[in-house]
């Protein structure tokens, strides 16, 4: 088992944040700080229609709430962020992580029911899956 030194770094800081929260304040959530809508290597990347079309959002990280993340599309110049967010728009998949499964959530903080996505995978119509339009949540199995 592999365990991405990238990822496994942020969960650590994650966890550190959360521990000095205690003691501080509650950080807001925030959107994904790698997202730069190009979907990129050991990213998964969500899209707005089957078959990997209209508007996505690319993800690095584990994310527990997709309703602070803009969906992006190109311009024919460059990558745009877009007004629309990635909560319940989800309808195709696609992982670019060759080592780790990305699991997407039903509800916010891995709640509800879950799909997985294994390493290198994709899923052209999550319709099939009964999960069209339900993505609020991302979390990885490596
Ligand atoms: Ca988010
Ligand atoms: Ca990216």
């Amino acid at each position: 088992m592999r365990t991405p030194l990238k990822k496994a770094a942020t969960a650590m800081a994650l966890a550190a944040a959360a521990f000095t929260a205690q003691f501080v304040s509650a950080a807001p959530a925030s959107a994904h700080p790698g997202a730069d809508g190009y979907c990129g290597y050991r990213e998964v990347c969500v899209y707005r229609l089957a078959n990997y079309i209209d508007m996505w959002a690319d993800f690095f990280n584990a994310d527990n709430d997709f309703s602070d993340d803009n969906l992006w599309f190109w311009d024919g110049v460059t990558y745009v962020r877009g007004s629309e967010m990635a909560d319940n728009r989800a309808s195709s998949v696609q992982n670019f992580d060759t080592g780790c499964s990305a699991i997407l959530w039903q509800l916010k903080e891995a709640g509800g029911i879950n799909q997985v996505v294994y390493p290198s995978a994709a899923l052209p119509n999550l319709a099939n899956q009964g999960f069209d339009n339900k993505a609020s949540s991302l979390s990885w199995s490596c």
